[in-house]
């Protein structure tokens, strides 16, 4: 974590700076349908020809601190997968060239791995809606003089749906996250996006805000945050800059607090540092709690959990498995407390504008049956209902309209405005846009957890809607 080559780091970081800044405004949120796995590398079910996995503990920033790489053109990866889209995730740097993917042994695309800085854990390919079942992904080195492979994401159509990003620097590429996934249960997706040797600080020597796993984590549209940032920045180089680490803490919880998920985000005050001389329990959390107190945001007190435990941070910084659990446990016992996000049933009576979130004019209103109804409807419109729990399955939508025409439509989609299509409510005319009627429309089958999107064609109203077995 603390790099010594600092130097040569802070101009590469800058390069990388200018790189995200440029490519920011190009990357589209990523619609939230699925749940997805990280392979890593050193996966036994991948194939190589002719790649070998390089010195581990790179120190680089990879995904689990690994890649495999191949120096000959024409070596390959191939793994086979259950699923409905596959990522290539991998290093950039300026000795590597293209990579051939193939999908299912169909060509698709060439991708460049060339870049003049050093990039980590990019996702340099990625293909979704493929039909549920199995693929194979093939990379093969056409040029340059590395390939290399650091993870690939599998996506799958079983949908958990509350979304935790963990966020944070090398402990947070241990194994907290995925014990913090277990013990929240399987509707809950934990993904990691540590990096390794990153600071809170804008000016730290590798700040967490210049990687890819930043932008990552916010367009992954999470629900819940975890930030866990500031032992690196306790390292003296960084430290110098400590009056910017309350501003740039409470950007960074702003951030996340601003995405359209509008997550709950936590402030995971940093572990006991059991380096001689550092500043983390004396200088760094005491800002750590600053900035959560200052945002509203709930704290995750893992430092006072992990005094007194020298023997699970062998190397005085990191934990061990031990030391992930505790971690992990004090996490989950804050976030219960906190107040974890509730489960909807989706067979209650929901009234429409207690939407989550919406896109469009769309808006309450005054109705003649007492409760609001959403008017102002534009054509293409959606509201998003969090966390509805089907259970065993849908198959009737009741929904509460007027109109004056029949023009209207409401497509009941799930997890996103472009997701699995439920079922479509025709409008009828009722004879005004005050006058409502129960219309009742059969869907497809629905089951487990899912955020709800109602997508609008213009020309009607809609006062409540209710799910029937
Ligand atoms: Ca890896
Ligand atoms: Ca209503």
């Amino acid at each position: 974590m603390r790099n010594p080559h600092v130097l040569q780091r802070r101009i590469m970081l800058m390069v990388i700076a200018l790189l995200v800044v440029a490519a920011s405004g190009l990357v589209s949120p990523k619609q939230a349908a699925a749940a997805t796995t990280m392979i890593n590398n050193s996966n036994p079910a991948i194939v190589y020809q002719n790649m070998n996995p390089a010195s581990p503990g790179r120190g680089l920033g990879d995904y689990q601190d690994d890649v495999h790489y191949a120096t000959l053109d024409g070596a390959y990866f191939q793994y086979t997968f259950t699923g409905t889209g596959i990522e290539y995730i991998t290093e950039k740097f300026s000795d590597q060239g293209q990579v051939d993917i193939y999908i299912d042994g169909v060509f698709k695309q060439t991708v460049d791995c060339y870049s003049l800085a050093r990039q980590v854990q990019v996702s340099v390919y990625s293909i979704s809606g493929l039909t549920s079942g199995t693929h194979t992904i093939k990379g093969v080195k056409k040029d340059g003089t590395y390939m290399l492979l650091d993870a690939l994401r599998v996506t799958s159509d079983t949908a958990p749906v509350i979304k935790v990003a963990a966020v944070g620097d090398s402990i947070t590429t241990g194994s907290y996250p995925a014990q913090l996934g277990s013990l929240l249960g399987s509707a809950y997706e934990v993904r990691a996006y540590g990096v390794g040797g990153t600071t809170m600080l804008k000016n730290g020597d590798h700040p967490y805000w210049d990687t890819y796993p930043f932008i990552d984590s916010g367009n992954w549209l999470p629900d819940i945050v975890i930030i866990m940032l500031g032992t690196n920045d306790s390292a003296a180089q960084n430290w110098q800059y400590k009056n910017e680490f309350l501003g740039d803490y409470t950007d960074m919880i702003n951030h996340y607090k601003n995405l359209s998920s509008s997550p709950t985000v936590y402030v995971a005050l940093s572990p006991e540092d059991y380096w001689p001389g550092n500043v983390v329990s004396s200088e760094v959390v005491p800002l750590q709690i600053q900035a959560a107190n200052n945002t509203g945001s709930t704290i995750l007190d893992v430092n006072t959990a992990t005094k007194n435990m020298a023997h699970n941070f062998p190397d005085n910084i990191h934990p061990n498995e031990a030391g992930s659990t505790t971690i992990a446990t004090v996490m989950y016992n804050g976030m219960k407390a906190a107040g974890l996000p509730a489960l909807v049933n989706a067979y209650g009576k929901t009234e429409a504008e207690d939407f989550n979130s919406k896109s469009g004019s769309v808006q309450a209103e005054w109705s003649s049956e007492g409760s609001p109804n959403l008017g102002f409807i534009g054509t293409g419109d959606y509201v998003v209902y969090n966390h509805y729990n089907f259970g065993n399955g849908a198959t009737k939508f009741d929904a509460r309209i007027a109109s004056d025409n029949t023009v209207g439509r409401i497509e009941i989609r799930l997890d996103s405005p472009t997701g699995t299509l439920a079922g479509t409510v025709y409008g009828v005319n009722t004879g005004s846009y005050q006058t409502y009627t129960t219309q009742q429309t059969t869907i497809a089958s629905v089951t487990g957890i899912h955020n709800v999107y109602l997508v609008f064609t213009a020309g009607l109203n809609l006062n409540w809607f209710q799910f029937k077995q």
